[in-house]
Formats: C-alpha cells, sequence, structure tokens
C-alpha cells in the first residue's frame, strides 16, 4: 500500500511544505587542527559550540529548496570582526556578508542572516572580512539545498542517485597560519601587496580539510554496481583543480555553480576554480577498484603543485536482499525523434510511475501507475510532438527512483 502511495505521489507532483532552517555558528580564532604531518596548525573558523574546535570545512549548511534560513552567527574572537558572506546564494545585500555593503559582526556580538533557500545544488560560505587572510585561516564551509521535497534529486525533476560524496577543495599554507600573521588586523589589499605577508606557498593540499594518510579510509566512494553516484565537487582553495574520475565510472557532468548544465559534458575530468561547484554523476555496471584523482595547479604558474586521492570501491552487491528491484534503465535511440523506447528490469512485480521533466524542470508528462509482472520491462514514449532540448525521464517503483537523461532532436 505505501507503495501505491508513493507512486501516486510521485506520479501526481507533491505539494511541499515549506519549512524553516535555523544554524547556529560561533565566529572564532583559536581553533586548533592537526594536519597531515601530525603537527597542529593554527586556524580560524566556524564552530558548533563553544567547546569545540572550529572543524574545516566549517559546518554543513543544509536545506530544502524554499525553506527559510535563519544563521544566528556569534562572534567570540577578539581583536577580529567577521562575517557569512553565502556565495552563490543570491541573497539580498543586507544579508550578503560583504563588510561596508551590509554589516560585520564585532567581537561578543550575534549577526544574523536571513535568506529563502534558492535552486537546489552546491553552494559555499566564508567569512568575507579580510577575506584572503580568513578564507585561507579556515572560515569557509559548504551549503546544500537539496529538492522542495528533500529527497536524493539532484534538482526538482532532476537525477535521482543513490549515494552523495562531497569532495570540498582547499589548501594551507601553514606559515600564513603562524600567530604573527593571525594575530592583528590585515585588509585585502595589505595581503595583496603584501609586506608583511609572504606570496602564498600552500604546503597541504586537503580534501574535506584532509590530506594524504588523513583522507584514506575517511573521504571515499564505498557503493554498488548500478548504483547512481553523485559527486558535489567544490574549490574553495587559491589553486584551481583537476578532478579526474576512472574511466569506468561513465562521469557526466550535469550542473554547474547551483544550475543544471543546459548540456551534459560526458567527461572524466573536470577543471574547477576557486569558488565553484560543479555535480556528477558516476555509475558502474561493473566492479571498480581505483581512485579520483584531485589535481592542484598554481594559478599563477599553471604549475601542478599536489594530487590527492579518493578511493573508489565499487562492488557486486552479494545478496539478492541488497539488490534494489528496479534496475538498469536503458533509453534507445537516445537521441530520439518520434518514439522513445524505455527499457529496465524487476526483480519482483512492482508498481511503476514514469515522468518526463525538461532539462529547465517543466514537467511534461506524468504517466499514470501501473503493475508490471518481474523480468526485463519495455514501454514506448510517443515524442513526435516534443521541443528540440534535453529532457530527464525518472520511473519509481515506490521505493526507489532511477532516473536518465535523453535529447529530443
Ligand atoms: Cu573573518
Amino acid at each position: 500500500m505505501m507503495k501505491i502511495l508513493l507512486s501516486v505521489l510521485f506520479t501526481c507532483g507533491t505539494v511541499f511544505l515549506y519549512a524553516q532552517t535555523n544554524v547556529f555558528l560561533i565566529g572564532r580564532t583559536l581553533g586548533e587542527k592537526i594536519i597531515a604531518n601530525g603537527d597542529t596548525m593554527r586556524v580560524f573558523g566556524f564552530a558548533p559550540n563553544l567547546s569545540s574546535h572550529p572543524p574545516i570545512p566549517a559546518p554543513l549548511i543544509e536545506a530544502n529548496q524554499g525553506d527559510s534560513v535563519h544563521i544566528d552567527f556569534w562572534n567570540v574572537s577578539q581583536l577580529h570582526h567577521h562575517t557569512i558572506h553565502l556565495h552563490g546564494l543570491d541573497v539580498n545585500q543586507a544579508n550578503d556578508g560583504v563588510p561596508m555593503l551590509s554589516f560585520d559582526v564585532d567581537h561578543m556580538e550575534h549577526g544574523w542572516y536571513h535568506f529563502k533557500a534558492p535552486h537546489a545544488g552546491t553552494y559555499l560560505y566564508h567569512c568575507h572580512v579580510g577575506s584572503t587572510l580568513h578564507l585561507q585561516a579556515g572560515m569557509y564551509g559548504p551549503v546544500i539545498i537539496r529538492p522542495s521535497d528533500g529527497s536524493n534529486t539532484t534538482w526538482d525533476g532532476g537525477y535521482a542517485f543513490d549515494t552523495e560524496t562531497l569532495l570540498f577543495m582547499s589548501e594551507f599554507d601553514t606559515f600564513w597560519h603562524s600567530d604573527s600573521i593571525l594575530d592583528h588586523e590585515h585588509d585585502n589589499s595589505a595581503v595583496h601587496d603584501s609586506l608583511e605577508i609572504p606570496r602564498y606557498t600552500p604546503d597541504f593540499f586537503a580534501i574535506n580539510g584532509l590530506s594524504d594518510q588523513q583522507l584514506e579510509d575517511t573521504v571515499e566512494l564505498t557503493s554498488k554496481t548500478n548504483y547512481v553516484n553523485y559527486f558535489r565537487l567544490v574549490n574553495i582553495g587559491y589553486c584551481s583543480n583537476k578532478v579526474i574520475f576512472p574511466g569506468s565510472l561513465n562521469a557526466i557532468v550535469v550542473d554547474s555553480d547551483g544550475r543544471p548544465l543546459p548540456n551534459n559534458v560526458i567527461s572524466d575530468t573536470v577543471e574547477i576554480y576557486p569558488g565553484e561547484r560543479y555535480g556528477v554523476l558516476a555509475e558502474s555496471g561493473t566492479p571498480v577498484l581505483d581512485s579520483i584523482e584531485v589535481h592542484y595547479f598554481d594559478m599563477m604558474t599553471g604549475v601542478l603543485k599536489d594530487v590527492q586521492y579518493v578511493k573508489v570501491d565499487i562492488q557486486i552487491p552479494n545478496q539478492v536482499a541488497e539488490l534494489p528491484n528496479l534496475n538498469n534503465l536503458r533509453l534507445a535511440p537516445n537521441p530520439t525523434e518520434l518514439e522513445l523506447k524505455v527499457t529496465f528490469d524487476l526483480i519482483q512485480p512492482a508498481t511503476i510511475g514514469f515522468r518526463v521533466v525538461s532539462i529547465d524542470g517543466r514537467l511534461i508528462k506524468s504517466e499514470l501507475v501501473k503493475r508490471y509482472p518481474n523480468g526485463n520491462q519495455s514501454i514506448s514514449i510517443n515524442t513526435s510532438n516534443y521541443s528540440a532540448g534535453q529532457y530527464i525521464i525518472s520511473i519509481t517503483d515506490g521505493t526507489r527512483v532511477v532516473s536518465k537523461q535523453f535529447v529530443k532532436k
């Protein structure tokens, strides 16, 4: 019964009740972080409570599209004022965290930021006071806006996925973290012209704040064959990144900076400049034991400075119970002209719902649910009256949603 209800909901479109998300962050300038060589490095950052060192990256801010988000930012850091800039979220100027244009938050003061969660996607936040230094010191974190219904889908009507991995890239120049540099205020020009701060020469290259052996068994993809794996790639360092996926993962870049790409890009390599975000879908029909490589390039010289690795372990599900009922969605021909043949496998009989959405989010077709027997299934969709462009078809058995992109010529 639950399955049927879920399918009907999926088919008819859901009525969303927007919620309120409250976030509390404390600005600190006496934090400590253990780096890959075992040393402790001083950091600035956003902590979830007074007894915690500020984690790097800062705590994830997460909301559903349309939700009202309220951030209470309490600055507990003598000598320094801070802000929260919500990068890419298109908030109004008063809440944008750029000092002079909005407000900054002094020691022992609270700053309030309010915004409506925009288009589902990956964003980030950081302090915008003396930002070259405060960013490097550690004042940055991720923001994930989920679809209106909070589902494991890239955006409303977008691609469904089974696993999600955030790769949040940055670097550390440990010299910039010394007390002599951190213990007095610098504006951005002082950093750029710098007589007092040496040229940025990072010595630790991080993913989710971790480098080298710290990354092993901490940041990795563990998944199953035929699962759709979604990667959120973010660069908040001062190097440019090249993220290289193993060819066996069939990587497709589907979104950039919080918006769907007008056309998917099939590419194992994604270049990411500071402040940029990309969404990548990756899937394999066969087991994979390999690594994603993250390359860090000096922006001024183009020289490769470092490579970090994210382990990928994709295994065949070893029990029937582990295998989802709905599998192997195939579309042909793709690109299509008059008719699209949709094929899928069912282990057990199931009630199936179909939905077609254009890449810009318009609902094109929502088909009534039907009961299908187990085995290999196929249906045909008349696409003769579709306008040329990219579409996403999603099908569900009530427990799992799978989706694929097709192009109408
Ligand atoms: Cu700051």
